[in-house]
């Protein structure tokens, strides 16, 4: 399935130099929870991928060090799991589908 969502994935959106920049320190607060090979995962990737979001990625599998930060800051292993951070609080956003359409109402 990794595999699969590799090659077929196509292309990134395209914004200018300005816009992909501002992207960029906009999306320094997210952080995403996951698997490798979790099909929810992919699905999320997938759609950060094709928005050209570079959200940083952490494993939550056994024996990761950012296991007990998903437990402890999220309440539950499961993911994927996006943690925002803004200058208020921090959100821990379980659900791949509720993922998904946060960054794209936040990223149109
Ligand atoms: N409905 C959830 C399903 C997520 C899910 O089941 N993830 C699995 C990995 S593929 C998981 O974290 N399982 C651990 C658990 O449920 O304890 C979504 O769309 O994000």
């Amino acid at each position: 399935m990794v595999f699969f969502d590799v090659i077929t994935r196509g292309a990134k959106l395209k914004r200018t130099r300005e816009a992909q920049q501002q992207v960029e320190k906009d999306v320094a607060g997210l952080t995403l929870y996951q698997f490798f090979a979790c099909p929810f995962c992919i699905k999320t990737r997938r759609a950060m991928y094709k928005m050209n979001l570079p959200i940083v990625k952490r494993s939550a599998s056994k024996g990761s060090p950012y296991r007990d930060e998903l437990l402890q800051g999220g309440g539950k292993i499961k993911t994927p799991c996006l943690r925002i951070e803004t200058a208020d609080e921090v959100t821990w956003l379980y659900e791949s589908s509720e993922i998904i359409k946060y960054v794209q109402q936040r990223f149109k």
